[in-house]
């Protein structure tokens, strides 16, 4: 009996080590294990062995290794839900869908990471914006988005305005505004006193001013009533 025990002490930083490689947190560390792998959707555990969550792994933009925490493309998935999806995620990792507030929050809380956003027109012109920093907080202090380090890739700085904020869902109000900025703007993000950047907002096709700044948008690339075609989010740990 003792010898057992003995033996599986022993053998624990091996298993904890086969474990990483089976069950790995993040894109990052699928890269890792082996660099062939393409772009695609893979499992991850961002907190542990039964946090198994799908997501899309992007190996090729600005060098790979990147986990998609948010994406749209088409507006085949509904994006005006209330906390409790946004807290869990929803939606198809092969198409559109929100990783999840608090695996995102597992994935950024020990680890320096970093934040890369593709977005495209329907012109078919392609831009990004990079974050050398970014996390998002616990549900306990309303998911607050820290987030700096801004590099222009044609697409201008929408995000560090929301800098700090806590996200707002159509059920639960954390903005500036007076009133809820998710209701009035239909979406649900780290809104302030609104917005510059509506990812989670109503697909549109391009220009489209019938609801006031409420398409999928980022201000500093396209204006107001301008949706994108596309926008992805995506992390990575900073090596
Ligand atoms: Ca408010």
């Amino acid at each position: 009996m003792k010898l057992v025990s003995v033996f599986l002490l022993l053998l624990a930083p091996l298993l904890t080590s086969c474990w990483q490689l089976l069950q790995p947190v993040d894109c990052s560390a699928i890269h890792q294990q082996d660099k062939s792998k393409p772009s695609g959707v893979y499992t991850i555990y961002p907190a542990g062995e039964r946090s198994a969550v799908e997501v899309y792994c992007d190996m090729t933009s600005e060098g790979g290794r990147w986990t998609v925490i948010q994406g749209r493309m088409d507006g085949s998935v509904n994006f005006y839900r209330g906390w409790d999806q946004y807290k869990i995620g929803f939606g198809n990792p092969a198409g559109e869908y929100w990783l999840g507030l608090d695996n995102i929050h597992y994935l950024t809380k020990n680890r320096k990471s970093e934040l890369l956003v593709n977005m495209e027109d329907f012109e078919g012109n392609k831009v990004f914006a990079r974050y050398s920093s970014f996390s998002v907080g616990a549900e306990c202090d309303g998911f607050v988005l820290t987030v700096s380090g801004f590099t222009d890739g044609g697409a201008g700085d929408s995000l560090s305005y929301h800098n700090g904020m806590k996200f707002t869902t159509f059920d639960k109000d954390q903005d500036t505004w007076p009133q809820n900025c998710a209701r009035s703007f239909l979406g649900a993000f780290w809104y302030k006193d609104c917005h510059y950047a509506n990812p989670n907002g109503v697909y549109r096709w391009g220009a489209d001013s019938t609801i006031y700044a409420a398409g999928v948008e980022w201000y500093h690339w396209k204006g107001r009533d301008y949706s994108l075609k596309t926008i992805s989010m995506k992390i990575r740990p900073v090596l």
